[in-house]
Order: structure tokens, then sequence, then C-alpha cells
């Protein structure tokens, strides 16, 4: 039986302006993350003139970035945030993905703005091609749906839903 009183987002993104926000860390891979991201707000009736891409050294910086484009685009529905972080031998991995994901929650939480965690965060790099558009799906086309339909509850709450 279908429940009633739902309130969800809807898919439509006519009228609505979006920002990727990417690190250039491992950029093979975070550009298929980015035209995923771009393509799917496009097919969901996102105006291509209404996304715009900013670039950032590494996963590390995408808070700030975050923060930053969101106050100077007051007119922002949503952010995508996009980038890889590989871990290889290294420790290093724990901080970036670790400070990245909480940076990314608390910017979102704080200025009330759909904010993506469009990261991939993994073993091998053959694991973060497999996530990018390969043989399992790609991150960023997945995580621009989720920010859409964010933007879209937000519009439904404030409207009285
Ligand atoms: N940045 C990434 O986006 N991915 C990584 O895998 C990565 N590794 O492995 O180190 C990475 N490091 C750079 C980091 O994001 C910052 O740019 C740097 O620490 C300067 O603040």
């Amino acid at each position: 039986m279908a429940a009633h009183n739902v309130i969800k987002g809807s898919l439509n993104g006519a009228g609505k302006r979006f920002a990727l926000v990417a690190g250039r860390f491992n950029e093979y891979i975070v550009d298929s993350l980015v035209n995923g991201a771009r393509n799917t707000l496009e097919q969901h009736g996102v105006a291509p003139d209404d996304i715009f891409l900013v670039q950032v050294p590494g996963c590390f910086e995408l808070p700030l970035a975050a923060r930053m484009v969101a106050q100077s685009n007051p007119d922002l529905s949503g952010i995508v945030a996009l980038g890889a972080v590989i871990r290889g031998a290294t420790p290093h991995f724990d901080y970036v993905a670790g400070e990245c994901a909480s940076g990314i929650r608390q910017v979102s939480m704080e200025l009330n703005l759909p904010v993506g965690f469009g990261v991939l965060t993994t073993e091998t790099i053959e694991q973060a091609i497999e996530r990018a558009g390969t043989k399992a799906g790609n991150k960023g086309a997945d995580v621009a749906l989720t920010v859409l339909e964010m933007a879209n509850l937000s519009d439904a709450l404030k409207a009285g839903n």
C-alpha cells in the first residue's frame, strides 16, 4: 500500500543552479566524476549555463572551497563535491578522506545547503576507476542526483509542504 503524507524531493532540475567543486588530485578519475555529475544534472533539466566547475588542489580543500563558493553565490541550489582519495600505502589517506568527509558535512549543515559527498575513497586505483563510470557506476552521477533531490526537498519544505 502506498504511504500517505510522504514528503520527498523531486528530480526536476529546471531553474536550479549548481556548483561542482572538484579536486585535481587523481585528475584522470575526477574528470569522469565531473562529467557524470554534469551530464546527470543536464539530463534532469538543469541548464548547462547553470552548472559551473570550481577546481581545487585536492580533497582536503573541498570543504573550504564549497563554503567560499556558497557564500559568493547565494542563488545556488546545491554543491556537488567531487574527488578521489586512493589509499595506496599511505596513512595520509585517513586524514585527507576523514577531514574531507567531516568538513563537507559541517559546511552543509552550517549553510543549510545540500553539499554532496562525491568523493571516492578506495584501496586501489582500479576500484576508483570502477566507480568513475566503468563497471560500478559513476559516483559523480549518483551524488548529483542526491543533491538535486535534496535541493527540491528544501524547496518543498520551504513552500510549507
Ligand atoms: N588529495 C586527494 O584528493 N586524493 C588523494 O588521494 C590524496 N593523497 O593521497 O594524498 C590527496 N592529497 C592532497 C590533499 O588533498 C591536499 O591537497 C594537500 O594535503 C594540501 O592541503
